[in-house]
């Protein structure tokens, strides 16, 4: 028998992973033989499986205080459209360039001016709190954003555990170093590994979050696994993607975006409609999917976080 293989396959023939789950739970909840839900099936259903990185669901997951109830992008367009300049620079390739990439096993080295230096794995840090579902908005630094239900857990959970010492001010977080498995760390476009950082008391504060999954399941490789941080106060970049190393320091990080580009990407990079990019204005922004732009909120819309940077001019620290 003749199967076209995935890359024959038009996307427009690959039935979107949302009716994919959906159809999934409804084959669960009745009677029918495996045969039978095959046949019924189109080549594109069956292809699906095949194209789309196989997720585990997280299981207990439990609701968030934090979450926005605003529309949810499709996952469709969560997963296929994505920064991740290790594999690629154009945000339609994560998705296949990362599909085969390896996430197990995965271990976090935290060390610095912390008391419990060690290496985690990843699977161990998964379990350290209750996974909570936390429906963010996200604003890309290009004027695109999202509404994306990830599931971790605050960034502080692990924090306390692994008790920094007073003098430690900042985290570092550095992603995974793979040039044979990440086609974008064998080009010169940022400095490898990708680098970012957040001051303590950002770090610790409750909606930071530390992500291994989104819309209930283990996240796709090209949105970071196997796991990331998502702070949705600040543009995209500042969260880290593939965390492999957590340091605790008491100097400022050099974020990699912020040494590629100094007078465009500062350390802080709060999301802020009066700040403009030297190249483009950030008063406004597209969710992804839909036409027209909305206005672009002062910290994507998080006032929570304002008492983080008051006295400071956040002209000044953008
Ligand atoms: N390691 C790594 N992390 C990264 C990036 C990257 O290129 N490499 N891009 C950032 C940018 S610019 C954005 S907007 C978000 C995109 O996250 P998403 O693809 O899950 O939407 O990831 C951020 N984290
Ligand atoms: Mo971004």
């Amino acid at each position: 028998m003749l199967i076209k293989k995935p890359a024959d396959i038009p996307s427009s023939e690959i039935t979107p992973k949302s009716l994919y789950l959906n159809r999934r739970k409804f084959l669960a909840g009745t009677v029918i033989s495996g045969a039978a839900s095959v046949a019924g099936m189109s080549l594109g259903e069956l292809a699906e499986p095949m194209t789309v990185q196989a997720n585990t669901k997280v299981e207990g997951i439990q609701e968030s205080s934090f979450s926005t109830t605003e529309k949810i992008t499709p996952l469709k367009d969560v997963s296929n459209y994505n920064n991740y300049y290790e594999f690629s620079t154009d945000k339609y390739e994560p998705a296949k360039l990362a599909k085969d990439f390896k996430t197990r096993p995965w271990t976090v080295t935290i060390d610095g001016q912390v008391k419990k230096k060690q290496v985690l794995d990843v699977d161990a840090i998964m379990k350290m709190a209750t996974p909570e579902e936390r429906i963010y908005r996200h604003r890309c630094v290009e004027g695109w954003s999202i509404v994306v239900p990830w599931v971790g857990f605050s960034l502080s959970e692990l924090i306390n555990k692994v008790d920094p010492m007073p003098k430690a001010k900042f985290i570092e977080f550095t992603t995974v170093l793979d040039p044979n498995h990440m086609p974008g760390q064998r080009t010169g476009v940022l400095e490898w590994p990708y680098v970012e950082g957040l001051r303590m008391d950002e770090a610790m504060h409750p909606l930071a979050l530390l992500c291994f999954g989104m819309y209930g399941e283990s996240l796709p490789n090209q949105d970071g696994a196997p796991l990331r941080i998502v702070v949705p106060w600040k543009y995209g970049f500042k969260s880290a993607k593939a965390i492999v190393r957590i340091h605790f320091t008491d100097k400022q990080p050099i974020n990699t975006w912020n040494k590629s580009a100094p007078n465009e990407y500062g350390f802080y990079s709060n999301v802020n409609p009066n700040v403009d990019h030297p190249r483009w204005s950030q008063a406004k922004e597209r969710r992804l999917g839909e036409f027209f732009k909305r206005p672009t909120l002062m910290f994507n819309g998080y006032d929570q976080v304002a008492s983080l940077y008051s006295g400071m001019d956040l002209k000044k620290n953008f």
